[in-house]
């Protein structure tokens, strides 16, 4: 395998180890972690004036040029939630500037204005990695009955969509689209990580929630799409193949409005999904109607009926997930106008990108 990586006419008998081109003295000793100046400047030495970062960061954070966006206080505990990950186990690069960054913002709070917040809630959502963030208001229709206790004191819903990669999902079902589904199960996680840390900071209440809430109806109610008839929301921009996930709060954003249903008309006519489905879960009818198929469905909801359980016997079948009512769609955004891509194309694309 090396020697195809060897120029022309260099034989693998004479070429260098790895561990030949980086050169160290016999004197070289592995360094030891507690001296870098994080470590010291934290534990080992007391810094001089005005080399105290995180005292610094207080100072700069209270003097900050409020009125510049890349300066002003939301800015700040942006800054610092971009952390939160990382002070999570085994990470445990804990910023200790967090509760600080809480008490300045409960003392003089920057987003007095709904419009003002919404906007940075936005932003923050699509900054720490969503593709797509509507808010609706709090609905309990879409909430679990099992939880109404934990979710009823919220005012609104914030809900984020990240596309999955096209590509994956091309080849069709298999462990490759499988891993596509849960890479995007766990960019939804950070984000929310990210985003609820950041509520948090900035004084409001919130919890995030990835499948414990009806995202589909919410996504609709905040504007992000409609449902198809293969039970999935359509996006507009992303089509089918987005997965959602949810922030309840308290802040006091504005809602938006559902955009315009152009999927309905067009899943009348299309039925691609129903005829590719290979369980046969999704509904051949000419309308949305009430029907419920199974338990597994709840009651009295207008929409395209989807037998569940017929879909969850397929996955039995195949010891994994499907995905084939997300390629059947015309409405999925397709990565590569000239067609499908094989596995191999797939791979060699992420290895070069
Ligand atoms: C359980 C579940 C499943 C089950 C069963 C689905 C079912 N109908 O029960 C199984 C394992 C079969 C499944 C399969 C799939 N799932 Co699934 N699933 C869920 C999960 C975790 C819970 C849904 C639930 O409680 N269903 C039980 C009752 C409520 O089902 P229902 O009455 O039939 O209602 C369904 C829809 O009609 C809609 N809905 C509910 N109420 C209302 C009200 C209105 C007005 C409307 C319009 C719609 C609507 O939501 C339900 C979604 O299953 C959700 C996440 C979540 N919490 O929303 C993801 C979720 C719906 N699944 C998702 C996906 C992508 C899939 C698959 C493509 C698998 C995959 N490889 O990714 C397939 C597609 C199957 C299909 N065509 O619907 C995504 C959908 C994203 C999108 N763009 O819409 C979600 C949102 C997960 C996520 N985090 O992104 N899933
Ligand atoms: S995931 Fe597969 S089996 Fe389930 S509805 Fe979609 S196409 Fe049918
Ligand atoms: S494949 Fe056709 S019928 Fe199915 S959701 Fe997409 S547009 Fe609608």
């Amino acid at each position: 395998m090396l020697s195809v990586l060897l120029p022309t006419g260099v034989s693998s008998l004479s070429r260098t180890f790895a561990s030949e081109v980086i050169k160290t003295l016999p004197t070289y000793k592995q360094f030891k972690k507690k001296n870098t100046v994080h470590n010291r400047a934290m534990s080992l030495f007391n810094p001089p004036k005005g080399l105290n970062f995180f005292k610094m960061f207080q100072k700069a954070y209270k003097q900050s040029k409020r009125q510049l966006p890349e300066y002003n206080a939301f800015s700040g505990a942006l800054c610092y939630s971009g952390f939160s990950l990382l002070a999570q186990k085994p990470y445990n690069n804990i910023p200790k500037i967090m509760g600080f960054v809480q008490r300045v913002w409960k003392k003089d709070p920057m987003l007095k204005d709904p419009k003002e917040l919404t906007k940075s809630i936005k932003f923050a959502a699509k900054f720490l990695g969503a593709d797509l963030v509507g808010i609706s208001k709090y609905d309990p229709r879409w909430t679990y009955k099992e939880n109404n206790r934990k979710f009823s004191k919220y005012k609104n819903s914030v809900v984020i969509g990240i596309a999955m990669d096209d590509r994956a999902l091309s080849p069709g079902t298999s462990f490759l689209s499988n891993a596509e589904v849960s890479f995007t199960y766990s960019k939804l996680a950070l984000t929310l990580t990210l985003m609820t840390s950041l509520v948090k900071t900035i004084g409001g209440k919130c919890q995030g929630t990835i499948n414990e809430a009806l995202t589909i109806p919410m996504a609709i109610q905040a504007g992000l799409g409609h449902m198809g008839r293969s039970n999935l929301l359509i996006n507009p921009e992303y089509g089918p193949g987005i997965r959602l996930a949810n922030i309840f709060t308290d802040l006091d954003l504005n809602f938006d409005e559902p955009i315009p249903d152009t999927i309905t008309p067009v899943c009348e006519k299309c039925g691609k999904c129903a005829r590719k489905c290979p369980s046969q879960a999704i509904s051949h009818d000419k309308k949305p109607s009430y029907k419920s198929p199974t338990k597994s469905n709840s009651i009295g909801v207008l929409r395209w009926p989807h037998d569940p359980e017929k879909c969850w016997s397929q996955w039995c079948k195949l010891g994994h997930d499907c995905v084939e009512c997300i390629r059947a769609c015309p409405f999925r955004k397709k990565s590569k106008k000239r067609g499908e891509y094989s596995p191999q194309e797939f791979i060699e694309e992420v290895l070069n990108q």
